[in-house]
């Protein structure tokens, strides 16, 4: 054991009215919610980079944090894993996440690198016998070092395609041997930032193979896990090219890869790129490949992907509806993507933070499923489109009617149609008797 945590206790339910800020108040693992426990629902994972490798630094100020496992040593990396795992017993979180990066320190060369990341990974797996935390994904960082500044799998120097391709397999092995659930892609310097040094087809089409690879060699190894794309539309590239869910659809159509992959889908990202949270949701689950979510908040001020901890209730229920629509997570789960303020110094923050993601999410969770029981937004939706059982309106979507067909059956009925309310305000009023 070693004393970072020292006098917090393991966090346990205790319910609404506990005064104990070290408890949960919402968030019950056995707690049954649509025939499921809780915490096979939301799946939680703890993110290693933001909880343990991020210094707090901003563009203004670099490290604020002053934790005893900082440093590049192997020694360091283990104390660092060491204080990782008491964290997830305290939490009793189900999953965490983590990229190379955040594990181990780099060597000085590809093969130092690779050996302190197995090293490390036999440290978890060894670990992980005894804890119940299992791994949600693995990742590689393909963004934080100088060689990858112009892009990993589209930069323009093939070398740096290799050495990146070569990272992401040591990463998909380490992955592989802790049973990981699924593997991400995050293209940070996927993108550009001026089109006049740039040609961006070569480089989504080396993006293509980059995926179709990271595919072919899921197969060869027998991993199970879901490969998925985090999309993101710009920081740290302006322009980066897994924009949102739609334009990685579009993405994934073109390789042939749209059942193979899925989709990251991380809170602050999808207002990054103009949408809410429960639009990409909603988007991902009709196309298919809603695989897995990044919880987190922006601050909805600053236009920056600030990484808060999810604290609004009313956002959690419509993203987990959405989420309990598409009939709830398999391989995936919710990740928290999210970090402390830089002034958040002490050990108890790091607990207290998630403590209030965990129970605004099991809110959000719990009034979902409420909605859903209740049964009258979807009654309400389906009746909006009930027009659309006619035999009429069935022929227009089969084929069998033509734009000169429509026209002919308008005239010949005298169609005039009459608009109906759309009740957006009722059904504001029918979603917050639930949140
Ligand atoms: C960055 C981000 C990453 C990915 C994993 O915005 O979300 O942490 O989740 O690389
Ligand atoms: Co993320």
């Amino acid at each position: 054991m070693t004393d970072f945590f020292k006098g917090i206790p393991a966090i346990t339910y205790e319910g609404p009215e506990t005064s104990n800020e070290f408890a949960f108040r919402h968030y019950n693992p056995n707690e049954m919610v649509m025939g499921k426990r809780m915490e096979d629902h939301l799946r939680f994972a703890i993110a290693y980079w933001h909880s343990f490798a991020w210094q707090g630094g901003d563009p203004f100020g670099g490290q604020t944090f002053d934790r005893p496992w900082f440093g590049d040593t192997m020694d360091l990396a283990r104390l660092k894993a060491d204080v990782a795992f008491e964290m997830f017993d305290i939490l009793g979180a189900p999953f965490f996440c983590f990229h190379d990066a955040d594990v181990r320190p780099e060597g000085e060369d590809f093969a130092n690198s690779t050996r302190n990341l197995e090293e490390i990974v036999d440290y978890f797996a060894a670990k992980m016998e005894s804890s119940k935390t299992k791994l949600l994904w693995g990742t590689a960082n393909l963004f934080s070092h100088r060689r990858f500044m112009s892009g990993a799998a589209t930069n323009p120097d093939p070398d740096v395609f290799a050495y990146a391709g070569a990272t992401i397999k040591t990463c998909m092995d380490a992955t592989h041997k802790l049973g990981g659930a699924n593997y991400v892609l995050w293209g940070g310097r996927e993108g550009y930032e001026t089109l006049l040094n740039t040609d961006l087809t070569r480089e989504i089409e080396q993006a293509g193979r980059m995926l179709s690879m990271v595919v072919e060699y899921k197969h060869k190894i027998g991993f199970n896990g879901t490969i998925l794309i985090e999309p993101k539309p710009q920081e740290p590239a302006k322009h980066q090219y897994d924009y949102d869910v739609a334009t990685v659809y579009g993405f994934l159509k073109r390789f042939g890869l749209e059942n193979e992959v899925k989709v990251n889908i991380e809170q602050g990202h999808a207002i990054l790129a103009g949408h809410s949270f429960e639009h990409e949701l909603a988007m991902a689950a009709s196309l298919g490949i809603l695989g897995s979510i990044d919880i987190n908040r922006n601050d909805y001020q600053s236009g920056w992907d600030t990484d808060q901890f999810p604290n609004n209730v009313p956002e959690m229920a419509l993203a987990y509806y959405e989420v309990l629509k598409a009939g709830g997570f398999t391989t995936g789960g919710t990740n928290f993507d999210a970090k402390l303020r830089r002034q958040s110094l002490d050990p108890e923050d790091l607990i207290l933070a998630h403590v209030g993601g965990m129970d605004a999410c099991a809110r959000g969770l719990k009034a979902a499923a409420a909605i859903l029981e209740n049964g009258t937004l979807e009654a309400m939706r389906a009746e909006r489109y009930a027009g659309w059982n006619s035999d009429e309106a069935r022929k227009m979507l089969s084929g069998e009617y033509a734009l000169d067909d429509l026209e002919a059956y308008v005239r010949a009925s005298g169609l005039n149609p009459e608009p109906r309310s759309g009740k957006q305000e009722r059904l504001e009023n029918l979603v917050n008797r639930f949140v």
